[in-house]
């Protein structure tokens, strides 16, 4: 059995919990021991990172990691393509949501704790995640980064992108989608994995909005 530390708003733990029902696996939630941050839980996860995946005697965080260990241990279905060059590609897009577009979204997170932000910081924060967009319609239109089957790579994106729609819209800070990302994202919507996932997602991700911007 597959035990997974998680905690309910955490997008990390969205994007394993996406990968590991794409999967079919079987898995049991459980709260870090002690909360976020405790020396209890650092003392089974040294990092203290959450998602965590425990499985027999191993216990591994980063959600990378994860992906990559699940892969390798449960290969039926595939999540990653069979040709070198796509694969490659696959890792990228999954890179560039990890320390690009997602670091861009979590610049909004203390805006949105503070209960809003200047006109000048928010429109700083939204312009780089615009940025990031531009730079993905771009990636998404290398032919070697299409792929027919949901791939590890595309696991992050999809709830990213919904915490950019409730937090921006929020702060009635719309972002401008470029058009690419959006047919991405309408490929994704017909993976049941994602959308079950996402849904389950709303309402945690619009009370969390609606309790600080009142
Ligand atoms: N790169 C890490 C990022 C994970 C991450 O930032 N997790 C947050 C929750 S979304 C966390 O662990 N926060 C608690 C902490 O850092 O102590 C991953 O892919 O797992």
């Amino acid at each position: 059995m597959l035990i997974l530390y998680t905690t309910a708003h955490s997008l990390y733990c969205t994007k394993t919990r996406i990968l590991l029902v794409h999967k079919g696996l079987a898995f049991s939630e459980e709260p870090p021991v002690g909360g976020v941050g405790s020396d209890a839980y650092k003392q089974i996860v040294p990092s203290g990172n959450l998602p965590a995946l425990v499985h027999g005697d191993l216990v591994l965080s980063d959600s990378e990691a994860i992906a990559e260990y699940i892969e390798e241990a449960f290969p039926d279905p595939a999540m990653m393509p069979v040709a070198l060059d796509q694969r490659s590609k696959v890792r990228e897009r999954s890179r560039f949501h990890d320390t690009r577009l997602e670091p861009a979204l979590r610049a909004l997170f203390p805006i949105v704790k503070a209960g809003g932000g200047s006109t000048e910081t928010i429109d700083t924060a939204t312009d780089a995640i615009t940025a990031r967009l531009a730079q993905l319609a771009r990636m998404l239109d290398d032919p070697l980064a299409a792929t027919e089957i949901l791939t590890l790579g595309d696991c992050g994106l999809p709830i990213t992108f919904d915490w950019i729609d409730a937090i921006c819209g929020g702060l009635k800070a719309p972002i401008e989608w470029p058009e690419r990302v959006t047919k991405y994202r309408q490929w994704l919507d017909t993976f049941p994995a994602v959308t079950d996932e996402l849904e389950k997602r709303h309402p945690i991700m619009r009370e969390w909005v609606s309790s600080h911007l009142k």
